[in-house]
């Protein structure tokens, strides 16, 4: 995996690093505490961390960032306290959610998070709506909203990609491509080459690029941010990544053929940048 700094000294690496292992180290406690019975699912975003955290990292603190079951890498980039995050998982009445779910469902208007609801796909029409106040108010903001590769089959995703291409609404649409939706491998999802050329179908420019890098995802999405402000446009960021875990703890991966974990194995976000690191002596 190739690294590069640009501008960035090393104290700012380093903070990058920090932001990255932080989701990666509470998901390791939550696999203890689901096996304890403790807390009764949980979504793994394990070897995908780079997206959430790079994307949220590269957005400006006060836009609306509309993550999905596996990006917790959003809720811990937005500084949320890990007490009440812990709370809400565990569905105590003092989590986000009031005790009224157990997982990522939820969102929070002090850290501009919107909260997903379980079906894949309205949340992309609503960030529309929050480009389109953004837009109105003559605000110098994007929206940044997540789907899988799997949702953007849903119809949802081709409705919001065609308004905010027409309506020239600053979106951009992150789509996590991780290989596959629930057990649905990509070569039944869908027999396009590239998502991006589901954006280009709308009129829309979009990009590809290796969401294992996180150096990468936060380069690409400052720039998509600043284009998205300037032209009043929507951009798609097609990230590239593996589920490394099942759909859910209790689902597996039985049908996933083990040379690709092990290949995705290596490309681990984490593993690659720290040894980059410390090549840079940071
Ligand atoms: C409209 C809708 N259909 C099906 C589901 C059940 N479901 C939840 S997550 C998921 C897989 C989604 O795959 P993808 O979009 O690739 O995201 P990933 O889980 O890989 O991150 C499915 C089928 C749902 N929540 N909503
Ligand atoms: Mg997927």
């Amino acid at each position: 995996m190739y690294f590069e700094r640009k501008q960035l000294n090393n104290d700012e690496l380093v903070r990058i690093y920090r932001n990255l292992l932080l989701p990666r180290i509470i998901e390791e406690k939550m696999l203890v505490l689901l096996r304890q019975g403790r807390i009764s699912k949980w979504f793994s975003g394990i070897g995908q961390e780079a997206i959430a955290v790079g994307a949220t990292l590269a957005m400006d603190r006060e836009e609306w960032v509309l993550p999905l079951h596996r990006n917790l890498g959003v809720f811990t980039g937005r500084g949320m306290p890990l007490s009440r995050l812990f709370l809400q998982w565990q569905g105590s009445s003092a989590g986000y959610s009031k005790g009224r779910e157990r997982s990522f469902h939820f969102g929070s208007r002090e850290h501009a998070i919107c909260g997903m609801i379980s079906h894949l796909g309205p949340q992309l029409g609503v960030a529309d709506g929050i480009a389109l106040a953004y837009k109105l108010a003559k605000k110098s903001r994007a929206a940044l909203v997540f789907s899988g590769e799997g949702g953007t089959s849903e119809g949802d995703f081709h409705e919001a990609l065609n308004v905010a291409s027409v309506w020239d609404l600053p979106v951009i649409f992150l789509v996590e491509n991780n290989g596959y939706g629930l057990s649905t491998p990509v070569s039944e999802q869908y027999r396009c080459e590239s998502i991006v050329y589901k954006a280009e179908g709308y009129g829309m420019e979009g990009v590809r690029i290796d969401g294992n890098n996180i150096l990468t995802v936060i380069d690409t999405l400052r720039g998509v941010r600043e284009y998205c402000i300037k032209y009043q446009r929507p951009y798609l960021v097609e990230c590239m990544t593996f589920r490394m875990r099942g759909h859910e703890e209790a689902s597996g991966t039985k049908y996933v053929p083990p040379e690709l974990l092990e290949d995705w194995g290596k490309k681990d976000p984490i593993a690659n940048y720290e040894n980059w690191l410390r090549g840079e002596g940071c």
